[in-house]
């Protein structure tokens, strides 16, 4: 049974060759997905034409597609961000705009919610297709969030997700690098909620180039991850209530 309600977000960082075939996609799975929906473009101040490809696109598709634009690059977790804060609907759910996940496949995080009702779905890669220094990182990586946050999960940053709208009240993130999605699930799992993980496929970028372990994205990560783990140390009251609310509600 499709959801009532989907928004699907993209974070997008000079994506232009992939916007055409990765909103075509959207909206060939959506309808199994969801009976009503929305997809919305987050242009993270691209340098290349992701912004008049997703104007383009939003033209095409009035009312189904939106784009959010940010005039300077705030990072991965700043995309997601503006994504968390557009969406209008009961259901969020994301995946990157490079085409490394499919939407098709965010039926597979659908399917698991219905059946448990469980308010959130998170993917992780069964065979990640990225270069082996990245299965490196992300296994020290994963090591480091379950030593010193206690996270349990297979694939903190697989960025297949699904949320049920009111799973995320109250939500607030401070990172707006890519320890977001680690510190996003740290903080709901401090809230009490169980999250469910669904193996899902993984495909090699076929167009743009990733910038997800780039020096200062590995930098501004290891920053924040210590910032949250010293801070909830020294002052854990203050270090939960800094950050902003993610829905747009909330703010
Ligand atoms: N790396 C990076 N990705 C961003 C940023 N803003 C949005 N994105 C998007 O985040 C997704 C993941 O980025 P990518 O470079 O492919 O990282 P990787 O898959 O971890 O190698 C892509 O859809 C990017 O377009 C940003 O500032 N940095
Ligand atoms: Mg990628």
């Amino acid at each position: 049974m499709p959801l009532q309600e989907l928004s699907l977000f993209f974070p997008c960082h000079n994506e232009a060759e992939n916007l055409e075939a990765l909103v075509a996609d959207a909206l060939a799975a959506l309808p199994a997905l969801a009976t009503t929906y929305e997809v919305i473009l987050v242009d993270d101040g691209s340098r290349d034409d992701t912004a008049g490809v997703a104007e383009r696109l939003v033209q095409r598709h009035g009312g189904v597609v939106r784009l959010v634009r940010h005039e300077v690059n705030r990072g991965y977790g700043g995309a997601l961000r503006s994504g968390f804060a557009a969406a209008r609907y009961d259901h969020l759910a994301y995946t990157d705009g490079d085409r490394q996940f499919r939407v098709a496949d965010l039926a597979r995080l659908v399917e698991c919610a219905e059946e448990t009702r469980s308010p959130v779905v998170i993917g992780y890669r069964m065979q990640r297709a990225d270069p082996p220094l990245r299965l490196i990182y992300a296994t020290l990586y994963r090591i480091a969030n379950r030593i010193w946050f206690g996270l349990r999960v297979r694939d903190v940053d697989c960025a297949a997700k699904l949320f049920r709208r009111d799973a995320l009240r109250g939500i607030i993130v401070h990172s707006d690098g890519a320890f977001f999605s680690a510190e996003l699930l740290i903080r709901l799992r401090l809230d009490g909620l169980n999250i469910l993980e669904v193996g899902v496929p993984h495909y090699p970028r076929t167009a743009g180039s990733p910038t997800g372990a780039g020096l200062s994205v590995i930098a501004r990560a290891v920053r924040d991850f210590w910032s949250l783990r010293i801070g909830l140390w020294v002052s854990r009251a203050r270090t939960l209530s800094r950050g902003r609310a993610l829905l747009n509600d909330e703010r």
